[in-house]
C-alpha cells in the first residue's frame, strides 16, 4: 500500500497542531471537523451499513473507531518505514486493554474535533464512548501493565510488537445475586472488533503430542524430530496501538486459533454431523476463553495448551521477520529482545531452542548462546500457590520434544554446579528445573530464569525478596541477572483520559508540557496552599465524586453523599490483599458510632470492588460479607450519615476510570512482602487520592516519593511479618490484645450479619482466629489508629487538599514511560529517541 498525502490530510495535520488541551472551548478547526464527520458517515454507510437514522450508539462506535483507525494507519504509513535496528517482542498471555477510542482520540489529539463531527450528526461523544465494550483479556495488575507497557512503548518510538491470545471471551463478567457473585461470560467481539486487522498470511502450525524420531545426518551426528500427534492453526490478528501525538504507531498481535481442516467432510456426508466438527472445537478451544485465576495454578492442559500455543506462533513469526530482514537467525539476539510476562510464556525456552536446532540446524551451543541473549524473564510474584510448574508427565505427553531439551538443559545446568564443587544433594535440589518433592514436575520459573540473560521484579522490595528467598541459589550463581524495574503506568490514560478536568488544572498551571513531561507535575508543588488553585482542585474531586454517586446509584440503588470521604479498594479478591481487614474495620466503626452515635464522626463512603476467581470460595465469601454488612449499615438510621457500604459489580478498567478520580482515600493493605508492586496504588495517588498502605510493594517508593507526611502507613513491615508469623500464637494473642478487633469478629461470627444463615462467615472468622496466614488480626490496631488518624485529617481542608496535591505533583517517576526507558536501557539495549 503506498500512502500520498492528499489536501485533506494536510488539512487534518494543520488541525492536529492546533487542537490543544489548554483550550477545550478553542473550536478545532472547521476543515478538520467536517473531513472527520464525513470520514465517521462513510464508515457508518459503507462498513456498518446504517443510515444515521437508523444507526445505534454501538453502530457510531463502529464508525467511529473505523474513521480513527484510518487515522491510526496514516500516522503508521507517514512514519519511519525504515527496518529497525532492535525490536522488542512483549509476550504476554494477558493484556487487559479496556477502551481504545479515547485513547486513540487523545494521542492522535483528535479528542475535540471527533467531539466536534459527531455533534454535527446529532450524536454525544460520551455515548459513543460508552458503546465501546473493554477489551478484557487479562486478569488484573499483570495484563494492565501489558497494556500500560504497550501504550509507553508506542509514545517512546520504541519499535516493539506485543504477542497474546485473542480470546473470544475475556474476564468473566461479575453480578452480584444477593451478594453472591455469578460469573456471566463476557462477549466483547459479539459485534466485532473495529481495531483489528485479520492477517491469515500469518499463520503459523502449532503441534501438540506425538513422538520424537532420530535420524543419523553424518557420522556420529544425529538429529531429532519432532512429529505432532496433532496441529492446529495461529492466526494473527492485529491491532495497531498509537502512541503519544501519533507520532509511532506499534502491534499488538493477538493469536486466534483455527483448525487446519474446518470440517471432515467424509465424516459429515456419513451423516456424523457433530463428529465432522468435533477436531475444530477442540482446535478452537485454545483461544476460547481466558482463564479467570490470577494467583493458583490449576494446572489444566488447556492452559499449557494455550500457553505453548501463543509461544510458539510468536517465535516462529519473529524469527521469520527476522531471517526476511537479516537473512541469518544466528544475529537474533543483535536484533530482537523477548520480553517474558512472568512465566506463561516460558516455554519460549525450550522452543526457541527447538527452532534453532531443528529448523535452522545450529548447533546446540550456538542455539543456546541466542537463547539466552534474546529472552528476559519477568517476575510477578512470589506466592507459592501462583509460582507456575507443570507435571512432567503432562509435558511429556503434549510436548516430548521440550521435554527431552528440558532435560538436557538441565542436565547441563546441573554439571556446572559440579564443576564449581556444588555437588551437595540439596543444593541440586533447589537449584533444578524439576522439582521432585511432590511428583515429579518442571519449575517454570527456574526454566524461565536459566534460560534469560535478565530476569526483573517489579518494585524494590519485590525485586530484593526474588534475591533473598525464591531464587536465592539462583541469583548467587549469577548475581548479576536479577535487576529491579518497578512498575508504572500510563498517565495518558490515567491521568489525561481519565481525568481531564486535572489535566486542564495541570496545563494552565505549569503549562502545556506537562503532556509530554510528567516531571512538569512538578509545579503543581507551588500551588497547594495557592487559595484558589485549592478550590479548584477540590472541586474538580467534588465533579467527580458527584459522577461516581450517580453511577453507584444506578447499579447499586445506594446514595452516597459526595461531602463524604470517599474510601475506596478496587483490586482482585485475594486474601492476601486483605479486603476483609477492611470490612473488618468497617464493622469496628459500625459499633464505634453506634456506642458514641453523638460524636462528631467523619462521614465516610466505604466502597469496594474486584472480582473473586470463580474457584476461589474464600475469596467470594468476603464479597459477600462485605455485601451483608453493607446492608445492614445502610439499613441503620443510627449510622446514617456517617457510615455506607457499597459494592460496585463487575469491576472493570473502564469502571477504575471512573472510581479513581473520584477517590479521596486508597487502600493498599496487603500483608508486607506480599503485593510484588501494585499499579492502581500509583493511579489513585497521580490523581490526588491520600494512599492508606503497608510497606509493601511499590507503596515503599510512592512513599519516598510523595514524602511520608502524604502518606498513611500502618502495620508490619516485610521483615516484621516473616518474624511474626513463626510465633505460633500470634492470632490468639492479638485479638485477645485488641477487645475492639474481638468485638468485631464475634458481631460477625455471631450471625449478626446473616441472620438467616448465621453460621454463614465461620470459615472467615475460624481461620483469622487459628490460621491468619495473612496476618490481619497483627495488624488491625494499627490500621484502625491509622483509619483515625485520617478521619481527624479530613477536617482539616486545607492541609488535606495540600497533600492531595504534592500527591500528584510528586507521581511523575511513576509514569510507565520510565519503566520502559528503563526496561531499554537496561535489559533491551535498544536506543530510545
Ligand atoms: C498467575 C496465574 C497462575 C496460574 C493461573 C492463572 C494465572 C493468571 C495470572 C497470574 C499472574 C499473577 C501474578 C500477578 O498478576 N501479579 C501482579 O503483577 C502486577 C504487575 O506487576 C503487580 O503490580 C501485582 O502486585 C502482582 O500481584
Amino acid at each position: 500500500m503506498s500512502h500520498k498525502p492528499s489536501s485533506g490530510h494536510r488539512r487534518r495535520q494543520d488541525a492536529k497542531a492546533k487542537e490543544s488541551w489548554s483550550a477545550p472551548a478553542r473550536a478545532s478547526t472547521g476543515d478538520a471537523v467536517a473531513d472527520l464527520r464525513e470520514a465517521i458517515l462513510g464508515k457508518l454507510a459503507f462498513v456498518v451499513g446504517k443510515t444515521p437514522a437508523s444507526a445505534r450508539e454501538r453502530d457510531w462506535f463502529a464508525a467511529t473507531a473505523l474513521a480513527l483507525r484510518d487515522r491510526i494507519v496514516e500516522a503508521c504509513m507517514a512514519g519511519d518505514q525504515a527496518i529497525p535496528n532492535k525490536r522488542v517482542y512483549y509476550l504476554s498471555l494477558e493484556f487487559l486493554i479496556g477502551r481504545l477510542l479515547s485513547d486513540a482520540m487523545n494521542n492522535l489529539g483528535l479528542v475535540e474535533t471527533t467531539r466536534a463531527a459527531l455533534r454535527d450528526l446529532g450524536v454525544e461523544l460520551g455515548t459513543v464512548e460508552g458503546a465501546e465494550p473493554d477489551a478484557a483479556l487479562g486478569n488484573g495488575g499483570l495484563g494492565r501493565l501489558a497494556a500500560c507497557f504497550m501504550e509507553s512503548m508506542a509514545s517512546l518510538s520504541i519499535p516493539a510488537i506485543g504477542y497474546g491470545i485473542r480470546y473470544d471471551h475475556g474476564l468473566f463478567r461479575q453480578s452480584l445475586d444477593d451478594g453472591w457473585q455469578r460469573e456471566a461470560p463476557e462477549t466483547w467481539l459479539s459485534e466485532g472488533n473495529p481495531w483489528e486487522f485479520v492477517r491469515p498470511e500469518a499463520t503459523y502450525a502449532i503441534g501438540f503430542g506425538g513422538s520424537v524420531t532420530m535420524s543419523a545426518v553424518s557420522e556420529g551426528v544425529i538429529r531429532r524430530h519432532w512429529q505432532p500427534a496433532e496441529t492446529v492453526l495461529a492466526v494473527a490478528h492485529d491491532v495497531p496501538v498509537v502512541g503519544w501525538r501519533g507520532r509511532h504507531v506499534n502491534t499488538l498481535r493477538l493469536w486466534k486459533a483455527e483448525a487446519e481442516a474446518p470440517i471432515e467432510l467424509a465424516q459429515f456426508n456419513g451423516g456424523d454431523h457433530v463428529g465432522a466438527v468435533s477436531g475444530r472445537a477442540r482446535a478452537e478451544a485454545i483461544s476460547r476463553v481466558l482463564y479467570p485465576s490470577d494467583s493458583s495454578t490449576a494446572g489444566q492442559e488447556l492452559r499449557l495448551r494455550q500457553e505453548y500455543f501463543f509461544t510458539s506462533a510468536s517465535l516462529q513469526d519473529l524469527i521469520r521477520r527476522h531471517v526476511a530482514e537479516r537473512g541469518d537467525v544466528r544475529s537474533l539476539h543483535d536484533h530482537a529482545a523477548i520480553q517474558l510476562n512472568d512465566t506463561h510464556p516460558a516455554i519460549a525456552v525450550p522452543e526457541l531452542m527447538r527452532l534453532l536446532l531443528e529448523e535452522h540446524q545450529l548447533t546446540w551451543e550456538d542455539a543456546w548462546h541466542v537463547t539466552t541473549n534474546t529472552l528476559n524473564y519477568t517476575n510477578h510474584t512470589l506466592l507459592p500457590e501462583a509460582l507456575e510448574t507443570w507435571p512432567v508427565e503432562l509435558m511429556e505427553r503434549l510436548l516430548p520434544r521440550h521435554m527431552q531439551i528440558i532435560y538436557l538443559i538441565n542436565w547441563m545446568h546441573l554439571e556446572e554446579q559440579g564443576k564449581h564443587g556444588r555437588h551437595d544433594a540439596a543444593h541440586l535440589a533447589t537449584v533444578s528445573l524439576i522439582d521432585e518433592s511432590h511428583g515429579r514436575r518442571v519449575r517454570m520459573g527456574h526454566l524461565a530464569f536459566h534460560g534469560a540473560r535478565r530476569v526483573n521484579g517489579v518494585s524494590a522490595l519485590h525485586t530484593d525478596l526474588m534475591r533473598s528467598t525464591v531464587f536465592k541459589d539462583l541469583h548467587a550463581l549469577d548475581p548479576d541477572k536479577i535487576v529491579n524495574k518497578t512498575n508504572g503506568i500510563t498517565f495518558r490514560r490515567w491521568l489525561h483520559n481519565a481525568n481531564p478536568e486535572l489535566t486542564r488544572l495541570a496545563v494552565e498551571a505549569v503549562g502545556e508540557r506537562v503532556l509530554d513531561e510528567p516531571e512538569a507535575l512538578r509545579g503543581l508543588e507551588a500551588f497547594a496552599e495557592d487559595t484558589a488553585f485549592v478550590k479548584r482542585y477540590a472541586a474538580m474531586r467534588r465533579a467527580r465524586k458527584e459522577a461516581l454517586a450517580e453511577i453507584v446509584a444506578d447499579r447499586t440503588g445506594i446514595d452516597i453523599d459526595p461531602s463524604a470521604l470517599f474510601d475506596v479498594q478496587i483490586k482482585r479478591i485475594h486474601e492476601y490483599k486483605r479486603q476483609l481487614l477492611n470490612v473488618i474495620e468497617t464493622v469496628a466503626l459500625y459499633q464505634a458510632i453506634k456506642a458514641e452515635p453523638h460524636k462528631d464522626w467523619t462521614p465516610r463512603v466505604k466502597i469496594f470492588g474486584g472480582k473473586a476467581a470463580p474457584s476461589y470460595a474464600q475469596a467470594k465469601l468476603i464479597i459477600k460479607l462485605a455485601c451483608d454488612v453493607a446492608k445492614a449499615v445502610n439499613d441503620d438510621p443510627e449510622v446514617a450519615g456517617r457510615l455506607k457500604v457499597v459494592f460496585l459489580p463487575n469491576y472493570s478498567v473502564s469502571l477504575a476510570e471512573a472510581i479513581i478520580p473520584a477517590a479521596d482515600l486508597s487502600e493498599q493493605i496487603s500483608t508486607a512482602g506480599m503485593e510484588a508492586s501494585g499499579t492502581g496504588n500509583m493511579k489513585f495517588a497521580l490523581n490526588g487520592a491520600l494512599t492508606v498502605g503497608t510497606l509493601d510493594g511499590a507503596n515503599i517508593e510512592i512513599r519516598e516519593h510523595v514524602g511520608p507526611e502524604n502518606i498513611f502507613i500502618f502495620g508490619l513491615d516485610a521483615a516484621g511479618v516473616q518474624a511474626r508469623m513463626a510465633e505460633p500464637s500470634f492470632a490468639r494473642d492479638a485479638i485477645l490484645a485488641s477487645p475492639r478487633l474481638a468485638a468485631a469478629l464475634d458481631m460477625i461470627a455471631s450471625g449478626r450479619f446473616s441472620p438467616e444463615e448465621p453460621n454463614r462467615f465461620r470459615p472467615l472468622t475460624d481461620d483469622l482466629r487459628h490460621r491468619d496466614q495473612y496476618l490481619l488480626t497483627v495488624d488491625f490496631e494499627d490500621y484502625w489508629r491509622a483509619q483515625r488518624e485520617i478521619d481527624a485529617a479530613w477536617t482539616h481542608p486545607a492541609a488535606w487538599w495540600r497533600r492531595a496535591i504534592l500527591n500528584t505533583a510528586r507521581m511523575a517517576w511513576f509514569s510507565s514511560d520510565r519503566s520502559m526507558r528503563e526496561y531499554a536501557q537496561e535489559i533491551w539495549r535498544v536506543r530510545v529517541a
